[in-house]
């Protein structure tokens, strides 16, 4: 018999989510039922809502920010049990697929193709509306308040870790982190430049100060970001706006230093998913040594372009998912540095909501108007 969820459905591109019962099948083999508490909105979903996905499915159950309880276990499963507190991961973490065993990315294969199909692992959905199929979005499908995950893609976490606060930790914060501490291992004293000042850009600051940056420098449209980014350790703020000439001239010479005058940075991260914005990360590093990583996730048929002078003279471009973070044994380090106040989460939960209330987290996120948004169910 299926068990009757709430859930907020994406019937299609550029419509609101709609709140309603929906039919979900339990656990088979390798996978777990669970009760998700909590699930943040990140700009990934509204990116897959926008109709700009090349993977999105209609309809589906959005959502990969959660965090909830184990419910539930199918046959075979051994990693966790009833009861455990989890972090859901769209990527997950097998430790057995040749990507996990290269030990030189996080990105797992064992259940990608399924995954982008919007099925599980055995190709088929477990979310149904009188009958008709419901995709699952991410592999996670937080958008419920129960959904069913792959072992292999849920973090264990401690007990005590508040579900409201967490979930964000299932994408935004490691994301940002991440993409500082693991993918471009920023030393002490580096200069840096944050585009893109939202639930992701201002986890990057948070990780650039964490690393010990000595500039850090945000960039936004929006002039509430400047405050925002100040709050977690942005040293200085430029709204392209507001720059008189060209935004790359405008931040090299802002980076200028030594005997040679030559500026740029030594890290560019974009966080808005704009190829134009991209490439102005990626002019705007340092010649020799200056790396750009490519957080935003960009729309179907959208291309970065530069003069391949940039990559010549020793810029490298670089991209991070989920900041480079392997869940399963990162996630629950990031809870505990979340639980012993070394990171912060809780000023940049700007908004909760109950599920009937989801659509205005996405409208708060078009306005500019959140950092993030949570869903408590
Ligand atoms: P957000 O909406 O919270 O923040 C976006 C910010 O960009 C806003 O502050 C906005 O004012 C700013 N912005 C928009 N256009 C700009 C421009 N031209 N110049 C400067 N600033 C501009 O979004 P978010 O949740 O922080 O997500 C940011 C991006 O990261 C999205 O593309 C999202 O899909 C992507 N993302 C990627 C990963 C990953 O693993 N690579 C993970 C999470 C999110
Ligand atoms: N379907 C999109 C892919 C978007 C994408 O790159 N997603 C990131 C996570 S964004 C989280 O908010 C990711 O994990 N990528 C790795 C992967 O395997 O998808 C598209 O553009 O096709
Ligand atoms: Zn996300």
């Amino acid at each position: 018999m299926p068990l009757k969820v709430r859930a907020a459905v994406a019937y299609a591109a550029g419509k609101p989510l709609e709140v309603t019962d929906v039919a979900l099948d339990g656990p088979r083999a390798g996978e777990v039922l669970v009760e998700i508490k909590a699930t943040g909105i990140c700009h990934t979903d509204e990116f897959t809502l926008s109709g700009a996905d090349p993977e999105g499915l209609f309809p589906a159950i959005l959502g990969h920010e959660g965090a909830g309880i184990v419910v539930e276990v199918g046959p075979d499963v051994s990693s966790v049990k009833k009861g455990d507190h989890v972090i859901p991961l769209y990527i997950p973490e097998c430790r057995q697929c040749p990507s996990c065993l290269s030990r030189k990315t996080n990105l797992c294969t064992a259940i990608r193709t399924t995954q982008g199909q919007g099925v599980m692992p055995d190709g088929t959905s477990r979310f149904s509306i009188d009958g008709r199929k419901l995709h699952h979005y991410m592999g996670c499908s937080t958008f419920a308040n129960f959904t069913v995950l792959p072992e292999i893609a849920v973090a264990k976490i401690r007990d005590d870790a508040p579900f409201d606060k967490v979930c964000y930790i299932g994408c935004g914060v490691t994301t940002g982190i991440g993409a500082v501490i693991n993918t471009a291992k920023v030393e002490r004293g580096a200069k840096a430049i944050v585009f893109g000042l939202g639930g992701i850009g201002l986890n990057v600051i948070q990780g650039l100060r964490l690393a010990g940056a000595d500039m850090i420098i945000g960039v936004d449209l929006n002039p509430d970001k400047k405050a925002w980014g100040e709050r977690f350790g942005m040293t200085h703020f430029v709204n392209p706006n507001e720059v008189g000439g060209d935004l790359v001239a405008h931040l090299v010479d802002m980076t200028k230093s030594g005997a040679d005058q030559i500026g740029g940075a030594d890290y560019t991260f974009e966080c808005v998913g704009n190829v134009k914005l991209m490439r102005a990360a990626l002019e705007s590093c340092h010649r020799g040594w200056g790396q750009s990583i490519i957080i935003g996730v960009a729309g179907s048929g959208q291309e970065i372009a530069t003069r391949p002078f940039q990559l010549v003279t020793g810029r490298v471009w670089r991209g991070t998912a989920f900041g480079g973070a392997r869940g399963r044994s990162d996630v629950p380090k990031i809870v505990d540095w979340y639980m012993a106040g070394k990171i912060a989460i809780d000023p940049m939960i700007t908004h909760t909501m109950p599920l009937a209330e989801i659509n205005k987290a996405f409208d708060l996120m078009r306005d500019g108007k959140s950092i993030r948004s949570v869903v408590v169910y």
